[in-house]
């Protein structure tokens, strides 16, 4: 019984030491990125190609609803990021650029947890 517990807990304990890191939130699509910050309180998206199309972070809250921040300024070494904390935290984010009269291309998903 110990030995299970103990199983369960490590894992759990290495994917949040992982989470936390400023480098392992990061999430591309391209050359694009988006990260997380404020241990999962902030999102960021930082358009990284001069291809006239907008980058946003797609981030899922702590309620499970989808929200997004917008890079719309190209590739000017300006990133945008949250201007409140989202106060349930963020599950995960991936990077999507929009594609005029296409779906949204989106990278992998970064889990949090
Ligand atoms: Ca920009």
């Amino acid at each position: 019984m110990r030995i299970h517990r103990l199983l369960f807990v490590l894992p759990a304990v290495a994917i949040l030491a992982v989470g936390g890191s400023a480098f392992a939130s990061n999430a591309y699509q391209g050359s694009d990125r988006s990260y997380v910050f404020d241990t999962n309180h902030k999102a960021g998206a930082c358009d990284n190609e001069s291809d006239g199309r907008a980058v946003f972070v797609s981030y899922t809250n702590g309620r499970y609803e989808l929200e997004r921040v917008f890079d719309r300024s190209g590739n000017d070494g300006v990133c945008y990021v949250n201007t409140y904390q989202v106060s349930t935290g963020i599950l995960d984010h991936q990077t999507c650029e929009q594609i005029n009269n296409w779906p949204d291309a989106c990278g992998s998903v970064s889990k949090h947890y």
